[in-house]
């Protein structure tokens, strides 16, 4: 048999040899290629684990600041329940240091507030002032005027004053249609204009007075009407309440003083009590309830604890009108109070849960919740 020539020997294997390394080439890539979808695979499971474990860590944490502001808030009731007792020397009045609590010496902050698992989960009992500070603690709807109990005749000239107090416009006419919203009658007042629409009951909630503003300010102009409104009410809210009986001279704003003696002196028709009176004698109470480091809602505050006595020492600072005034005002007011508004947040790592609520803190005919809401 013949043998191959040498050179095709060569360029068989060589042929061998390329084929062997193209078919290597083509796994090496196909691997290549498993390899990066299997990658692509396993980091898009990955991505889609860590979504679910923060969805269930984001859930889990939501339901624990919950469940920590719905702590705070029976905590805060337990506190009203504790201040009533027959033994709680603070039982038979409220103050703004002691609002609906017996402090008993310790903070506000220290009562007011938790803080546990390394401060991942908290709670706080407070608010904001006005001026935008966090204050710790209860505010007591006594504080404020209860606008479905200013329905009477004798108690018009309370929103004259309030809404004179605050700059508002067309205040005659503007009181006699919110007292015609209000009052069960379906009589025009003077410069009243009952209507069919008008509620003939009180108000529910402190908020159904924009109804009956845009009602007022209704100019045929729908965000007119409603930007008036909202802006009136906003001047009015921290002055104003649906849950109340009578005022807390302990724990009443200066405004609400100034409203309630303005109107006292309109009221007595006397010509030497000027109105410079009134607010005099709502700066002498507030300056007494502040004591003597100047300041509100401090330990060493004054507060009266029964109105047929007053206090002494404050009665002994009034001027004759003052306190003809203040003798004529008694009936507006009581130094302890039974209906608290309650902020509270619970906070589980980064998640806030907060609840408002308004608790009538009287046994009977039973403590109740009269407003809540969670956000
Ligand atoms: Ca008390
Ligand atoms: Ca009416
Ligand atoms: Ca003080």
């Amino acid at each position: 048999m013949k043998k191959a020539p040498l050179c095709l020997k060569r360029r068989y294997h060589c042929f061998k040899y390329n084929s062997l390394l193209s078919r290597g080439g083509s796994v090496l890539i196909v691997g290549l290629w498993v390899l990066a979808i299997l990658s692509i695979f396993a980091v898009g499971l990955g991505h889609r684990a860590s979504i679910a474990l923060k969805l269930a860590r984001y859930q889990k944490d939501k339901l624990s600041a919950s469940f920590l502001a719905k702590g705070a808030f029976y905590k805060a009731a337990a506190l009203l329940g504790q201040d009533i007792k027959s033994d709680s020397p603070t039982k038979d009045y409220d103050a703004i240091a002691e609002c609906g609590v017996n402090m008993s010496g310790s903070s506000p902050q220290y009562i007011f507030s938790y803080s546990g698992e390394g401060k991942n989960k908290s709670f706080v009992i407070g608010y904001e002032d006005p001026g935008g500070n966090f204050i710790y603690g209860m505010r007591d709807e006594e504080s404020r005027l209860n606008m479905n109990k200013i329905i009477e005749p004798d108690k018009r000239i309370l929103w004259v004053e309030l809404f004179r107090l605050k700059g508002i416009a067309d205040v005659e006419r503007l009181a006699d249609t919110i007292i015609d919203w209000l009052d069960v009658d379906k009589d025009n007042r003077a410069g009243g204009i009952e209507s069919a629409i008008f509620k003939n009951e009180g108000f529910s909630v402190p908020e159904e007075l924009i109804i009956a503003l845009e009602y007022f300010y209704d100019t045929g102009d729908e965000k007119e009407r409603e930007a008036k409104a909202k802006e009136t009410f906003s001047m009015l809210k921290d002055l104003v309440t649906v849950y109340s009986g009578s005022v807390n001279i302990n724990t009443a704003s200066l405004d609400v003083f100034k409203v309630i003696f303005r109107a006292a002196v309109i009221s007595l028709n006397n010509p030497s009590l000027l109105s410079g009176y009134a607010d005099s004698l709502a700066e002498k109470i507030d300056n007494f309830r502040k004591g003597y480091d100047g300041l509100a809602g401090t330990s060493d505050d004054n507060v009266f604890i029964d109105m047929s006595s007053l206090a002494p020492e404050f009665l002994g600072n009034l001027g004759p009108e003052e306190a003809a005034l203040m003798d004529a005002s008694k009936d507006n007011f009581c130094v302890k109070s039974d209906i608290f508004r309650i902020s509270t947040c619970g906070y589980s790592g980064k998640v806030k849960k907060t609840i408002e609520c308004v608790y009538d803190r009287r046994q009977m005919p039973a403590k109740k919740i009269l407003y809540w809401h969670e956000s």
